[in-house]
């Protein structure tokens, strides 16, 4: 342990805390077996107080929760759960803050812009904070082993992690570490979104492909890290959306934001206008009306931080075919599966421009791209309108 380290067990009962330079890491870093063993024993502590903990809409919303007290309490809502997901979602919550720490200083060293020319599968250029953020999730999630591979839209193929102490994780991975980097070296606001999957194949073998082409439906956990003004992390396991604001005082994430819905209606549509002229006809019609209507245009040109206004101040999203992109440009299985599930959860809707809804798409690639729309319920559906209208119009 490094002498920057803290370690105490008395702000939270049954968690032990470890600070290390200003970040509340808990248990993650430091050996293979600790974290886990020490996950699965406060879990099943939580688990045996559950009766008598109060459930989180009975704590006062004046009271401070942090995440990892939220995921534990949550837990206890799930019949079947063994510790494994609540695992999970604090290792991502660790490798958050990491990369939070980085990105907070990335106008101060030389980490910003482009790794040595390197390109991820899809041809994009990676940039210097994608791989850092990418290789710390990978090292958290492979400390732990609570999951038995994983997939990232930087690697081009699915990552196998090795049991820990001879245990078979039921559970898959998916993210794009840092989500609309290429607002990095102009001090924008990016994230880290993630998706969690039950393994399909038998747990006593390594992992497959199929575990990772599933639906989104399947999904048992999904959401993002906005590092923003303040960087946030939202998340659903299916029951509802919750928000937390990291303190950087405390190196903790607090729920903010309790049960988050989705405005039903707005005047705000979300899209690289530039790309109009590059649009189908009935995409084109859509803007020409939320113009007629004089909607607002916002377009931040980072996923994480556009679908984050909207779920909070209602809007559309968009990204259609273009000619250089005539599937869309965004992944399935990295962007859009895990926002729709979270805007679905939120009270909102998410489809591709063929009307189909995101969550029901069977992917047949890892790197699989789709068109998108998502939204609130209302605005989506006024699309949906145009777009029956208008596709069966000769052009
Ligand atoms: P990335 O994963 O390589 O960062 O690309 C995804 C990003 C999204 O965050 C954003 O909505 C979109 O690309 C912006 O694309 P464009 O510049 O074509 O509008
Ligand atoms: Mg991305």
């Amino acid at each position: 342990m490094s002498c920057a380290s803290v370690w105490y067990t008395n702000v939270t009962p049954n968690l032990l805390f470890c600070f290390e330079n200003g970040i509340c890491l808990h248990l993650t870093r430091l050996t293979k077996q600790l974290p886990r063993l020490m996950a699965t024993a406060t879990s099943k502590k939580a688990a045996q107080n559950g009766a008598d903990q109060p459930s989180i809409a009975q704590i006062p919303i004046n009271r401070i929760v942090t995440l990892d007290e939220f995921i534990l309490r949550s837990e206890k809502d799930f019949s079947y759960a063994t510790g494994e997901l609540t695992g999970l979602l604090r290792d991502i919550g660790v490798a958050a803050k990491i990369i939070n720490r980085e990105v907070n200083k990335a106008g101060l060293v030389n980490i910003i812009g482009e790794a040595n020319g390197a390109e991820n599968q899809s041809g994009d250029t990676q940039q210097k904070l994608d791989v850092y953020a990418n290789e710390r999730l990978i090292e958290c999630l492979q400390n732990s082993g609570e999951c038995c591979a994983i997939a990232s839209e930087e690697n081009d193929d699915i990552i196998h992690v090795p049991p820990v102490n001879s245990k078979q994780s039921h559970y898959v991975v998916m993210f794009d570490p840092l989500d609309g980097s290429s607002n990095i070296d102009v001090n924008m606001s990016v994230g880290t979104i993630f998706a969690i999957y039950r393994r399909k194949s038998d747990p006593s073998g390594p992992a497959s492909l199929t575990d990772f082409l599933q639906s989104g439906m399947k999904q048992v956990a999904a959401g993002y890290v906005l590092y923003g003004t303040s960087t946030m992390l939202v998340y659903t396991t299916g029951r509802g959306v919750n928000g937390f604001t990291l303190d950087p005082s405390i190196g903790e994430f607090c729920l903010s934001h309790r049960n988050m819905v989705i405005p039903e209606d707005s005047q705000t549509y979300s899209v690289n206008q530039g790309y109009y002229s590059k649009f189908d006809l009935e995409m084109r019609r859509y803007i020409d009306n939320c113009s007629d209507q004089n909607f607002g245009l916002r377009y931040i040109g980072s996923m994480v931080s556009d679908v984050h206004r909207i779920l909070i101040q209602g809007g559309i999203f968009l990204y259609p075919s273009t000619r250089k992109y005539p599937k869309g440009k965004l992944r399935l299985l990295y962007e859009c599966n895990p926002l729709a599930m979270l805007i679905e959860q939120a009270g909102g809707k998410a489809m591709n421009t063929q009307l189909k809804r995101i969550l029901d798409v069977t992917p047949t690639e890892l790197h699989q791209r789709c068109t998108i729309a998502i939204g609130s319920p209302k605005m989506v559906d006024d699309l949906k309108a145009f777009i029956e209208r208008y596709s069966a119009l000769p052009l």
